[in-house]
C-alpha cells in the first residue's frame, strides 16, 4: 500500500559538520526509473562516514543522510526495474556494478563507467534528492546509499541481491569495509600461500585485509598500529606479529619490517590514509616483486612522492583499490557464502550492536578506537 507514495519515517540527519546526528521524521519519495526504495534492516558505521561528517567545506553538504554500509528489504521499485522485486533482501554499495559497460565486463576492473564513482550529494542518475525533512527542505544523499534512515532510495546499479536467510548483522558488513579489506587481499593483491604481509593500521579495513590474507594462506601477517589491543583483536583474523609504531626504539617502521621479513614483505597494505605511512609501506615491500596497496582515505588533494631511482631500481608495484577491487553483484554473495560456510570470519568484526535512537554512540565508539563495527538496528 505504500508503493508510489511518499513514506514518512525516521532519519538521522547530519545538520552541521561534526555535530551529533538528529533523529527526525523525514519524507522519502517513491523510486524513479532504475531505482528501488528499501526498508533498512540494519546499518553500520564506516570510518568514511566520520570523514564526511566532520568535513566543513568543501564540500560540507548538510543537511544530509549519511550511512553507506547496510542491508535492507525492497519496499517498492521504480520504472525499468526488472531484476529486483518487493521483498528481496539487498545490500547497497557505494560502488556501482552495471554489468554492461566495458569495465564491468572486464575481469581487470571494478570501476563501472555507467555510474562512475563520485562523491555526490545526489542520486547518481538524475542528480536530485529523494529526501526532504518535514518542512519540505531537501536533504542530501551520501555515496549513493544514505542508510541512516528507516527507508532510502538506491539505484539498481548500486544494489546486490543476497540470501534472505543470512544474518543481517553480518551481511551488512559486506556492504563496504570488510569487503574492501578482504577484497584488497584476495582480488587486488592476490596474496599467495606462504606470503608475508604487512598491514598498516588495524581498524576494520586493516583487520579485514589480515582476514583476506589468512584465507589466502599467508604465512606471516604483521600488523602495525599504535594500539596493542588491536593485536589481540587481530589474532582472530590471522595476525601473527605486531609492530608498535609508537615505540620503535629509534628505528623506522620500514626498517623493523625489512628486518622481520629478511628484505621486505611480499605485500604491504596502507589502511590509515596517511601519505607518510604509504612511503613507509613502499619502503618495506620486497624489491623485484613487492606490492604496496593503498586503501586508507587521505585528505582530498594529498600527494605522494617517490624517489625516482627507487622506482626504477627496485621494480616495486604500488596501487590502490576501491571496494577492494570487487564487483559488488557477484562478489558480495560469494563472500557471504564463505561466511555461512564458516570460512570467512565476520562475527568478530561486530564488537557492538545498538538501536537506531542511539546512533551517535556508534560515532563515539569508532572515534575512540573501541569498536570495529557497531551494528545499528532500525
Ligand atoms: C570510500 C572510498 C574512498 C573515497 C571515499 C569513500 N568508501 C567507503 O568507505
Ligand atoms: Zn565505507
Amino acid at each position: 500500500p505504500t508503493a508510489g507514495k511518499p513514506i514518512r519515517c525516521r532519519g538521522a540527519i547530519a545538520r552541521a559538520a561534526g555535530e551529533p546526528l538528529v533523529i527526525e521524521d523525514i519524507v522519502v519519495a517513491p523510486p524513479k526509473e532504475y531505482e528501488v526504495r528499501i526498508r533498512i534492516i540494519c546499518t553500520s558505521l564506516c570510518h568514511s562516514d566520520i570523514i564526511f561528517w566532520k568535513l566543513k567545506d568543501p564540500p560540507g553538504f548538510v543537511p544530509r543522510i549519511l550511512g553507506h554500509e547496510a542491508i535492507g528489504v525492497v519496499e517498492s521499485v521504480g520504472e525499468n526495474v526488472s531484476d529486483f522485486a518487493e521483498g528481496d533482501t539487498v545490500v547497497p554499495t557505494f560502488v556501482s556494478d552495471c554489468g554492461e559497460c566495458v569495465d564491468c565486463k572486464s575481469e581487470k576492473s571494478n570501476l563501472c563507467s555507467t555510474l562512475p564513482f563520485q562523491i555526490s550529494p545526489w542520486m547518481p542518475r538524475d542528480g536530485t534528492s529523494r529526501f526532504t525533512d518535514t518542512q519540505g527542505n531537501v536533504l542530501y544523499h551520501f555515496l549513493s546509499v544514505s542508510s541512516f534512515a528507516e527507508y532510502t532510495v538506491v539505484d539498481i546499479a548500486h544494489l546486490t541481491k543476497v540470501d534472505p536467510a543470512a544474518p543481517p548483522n553480518r551481511a551488512c558488513l559486506l556492504s563496504c569495509g570488510i569487503s574492501t579489506g578482504v577484497g584488497a587481499a584476495i582480488r587486488t593483491a592476490k596474496v599467495e600461500k606462504g606470503s608475508t604481509v604487512a598491514v598498516f593500521g588495524l581498524g576494520a579495513i586493516g583487520l579485514a585485509v589480515a582476514e583476506g590474507a589468512r584465507l589466502c594462506g599467508a604465512s606471516k601477517i604483521i600488523g602495525v598500529d599504535i594500539n596493542l589491543n588491536k593485536f589481540e583483536m587481530g589474532k582472530k583474523f590471522g595476525l601473527t606479529d605486531f609492530v608498535n609504531s609508537a615505540d620503535l626504539g629509534g628505528k623506522s617502521v620500514s626498517q623493523v619490517i625489512n628486518e622481520m621479513t629478511s628484505g621486505g614483505a611480499d605485500y604491504c597494505f596502507e589502511c590509515v590514509g596517511m601519505s607518510s605511512l604509504v612511503q613507509e609501506a613502499y619502503a618495506c615491500c620486497r624489491k623485484g616483486w613487492g606490492q604496496t596497496i593503498v586503501l586508507g582515505v587521505d585528505k582530498p588533494g594529498a600527494q605522494l612522492t617517490f624517489n625516482s631511482f627507487d622506482v626504477l631500481h627496485y621494480g616495486k608495484i604500488i596501487t590502490g583499490a576501491l571496494f577492494g577491487g570487487l564487483k559488488a553483484k557477484s562478489d558480495i554473495p560469494q563472500l557471504l557464502k564463505r561466511y555461512t560456510d564458516k570460512e570467512l570470519n565476520l562475527d568478530d568484526f561486530v564488537t557492538h550492536e545498538i538501536g537506531f535512537s542511539e546512533i551517535n554512540t556508534a560515532f563515539d565508539l569508532l572515534l575512540q578506537g573501541i569498536s570495529l563495527r557497531c551494528v545499528i538496528w532500525m
